[in-house]
């Protein structure tokens, strides 16, 4: 409905204006936020951004939950400066979507009321220390395969927030593979936590990547504006390649009977994850998917005496400001 809404939106527009458009977009230049834009690229945007907005503040939650049980002093100094990240990039991508005319507390209360979504993957409960392994070396390394092409994403702000973000995911991600082989060369119940990890994020991971091509609604649209550069399954093909040596370096197996190496294709051989388990965690059904509704619907309750407090003082000194011109 969203996509169709798009288009016709697109059709409203002067035919001048979108070849001219289209033709800067084929042209690799930059789209900045005072320049004309189809309202339905506007959208797009604001949705994709949002989206990925509130994931990286969603994504504190999963790993928010191991910092006060991270077995060292190392390992929690880490895990804490990685979630911070998460908080930063989430308000980088807050600001980008601004310049697109929504505000942040518009963005926040979509979120809140459950009508924008956040990554599937983080309706995911991390239920071992070898989770926040998994998480940095899986759903890190996804979101970079995801998010360094974005870099060179149409949209100036958001191609400018990402090029900073990829350059902390590949720190997150390190951190991650290293739990991951701390945990696989460790005694026998850590190599089963490992493993145990892997079981459980693999096919999760996979889903990050979106829906299968044929059942992607946005994607031939948001590749001609170059809002998306690859589609889902071409990015969850090169995760699959890259991946699958660094399991196999871990002595971890993949859980998945039927991956193989393709020698005609050159890439690997694997089972499409449960669909119908993703369309069920993006309709709010994920295991955890209430949970962190809830924690962050609670985060923004707790805080209305912050953000009272601010406005309150900055009225007083614009007030003062005033007084004295
Ligand atoms: N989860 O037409 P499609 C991170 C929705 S942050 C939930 O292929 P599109 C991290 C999609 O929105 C990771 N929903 O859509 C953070 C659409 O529904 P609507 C987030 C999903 O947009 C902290 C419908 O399915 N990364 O990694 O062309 C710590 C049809 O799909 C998902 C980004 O957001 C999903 N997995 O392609 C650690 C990156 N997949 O909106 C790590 C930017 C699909 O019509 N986003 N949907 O109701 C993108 O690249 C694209 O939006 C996607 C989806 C590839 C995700």
């Amino acid at each position: 409905m969203y996509a169709q809404m798009v288009k016709s939106e697109a059709t409203k527009d002067d035919p001048e204006k979108l070849a001219a458009f289209q033709a800067r977009i084929d042209a690799g230049e930059k789209i900045e936020p005072k320049d004309w834009m189809p309202e339905g690229y506007r959208k797009t945007l604001i949705r994709q951004i949002g989206q990925h907005a509130h994931s990286e503040i969603v994504g504190q939650l999963p790993e928010g939950n191991w910092i006060t049980r991270a077995p060292t002093l190392e390992r929690k100094q880490i895990l804490l400066a990685k979630v911070q990240d998460e908080a930063g990039h989430g308000l980088y991508l807050y600001c980008a979507a601004e310049t697109l005319g929504v505000s942040r507390d518009e963005l926040t209360e979509m979120l809140l009321s459950g009508k924008m979504k956040y990554s599937s993957i983080f309706s995911y409960p991390t239920l071992t220390w070898a989770d926040m392994g998994a998480v940095g070396w899986l759903v890190d390394g996804a979101a970079i395969m995801n998010q360094v092409p974005l870099q060179r994403t149409s949209f100036g702000p958001y191609s400018r927030a990402m090029i900073r973000i990829c350059k902390e995911e590949s720190f997150h991600q390190r951190q991650g593979y290293d739990i991951m082989m701390k945990m696989a060369s460790g005694t026998p119940e850590q190599k089963r936590m490992a493993q145990d990890a892997l079981n459980r994020f693999w096919y999760p991971s996979l889903m990050m990547f979106g829906p299968s091509d044929k059942d992607s609604v946005h994607s031939s649209q948001s590749m001609a504006w170059k809002i998306k550069m690859n589609t889902n399954d071409e990015l969850r093909q090169k995760f699959v390649d890259q991946t699958v040596p660094q399991a196999e370096y871990l002595g971890l197996t993949v859980p998945d009977p039927d991956l193989k190496w393709n020698d005609e294709t050159g890439h690997y051989d694997f089972s499409e994850p449960d669909w119908t388990e993703f369309f069920e965690v993006l309709s709010g059904n994920g295991p955890c998917s209430a949970e962190r509704l809830e924690a962050r619907n609670k985060a923004w309750d707790d805080g209305a005496w912050v953000r009272e407090g601010m406005l309150a003082h900055a009225e007083k000194k614009r007030a003062l400001k005033t007084a004295a011109e």
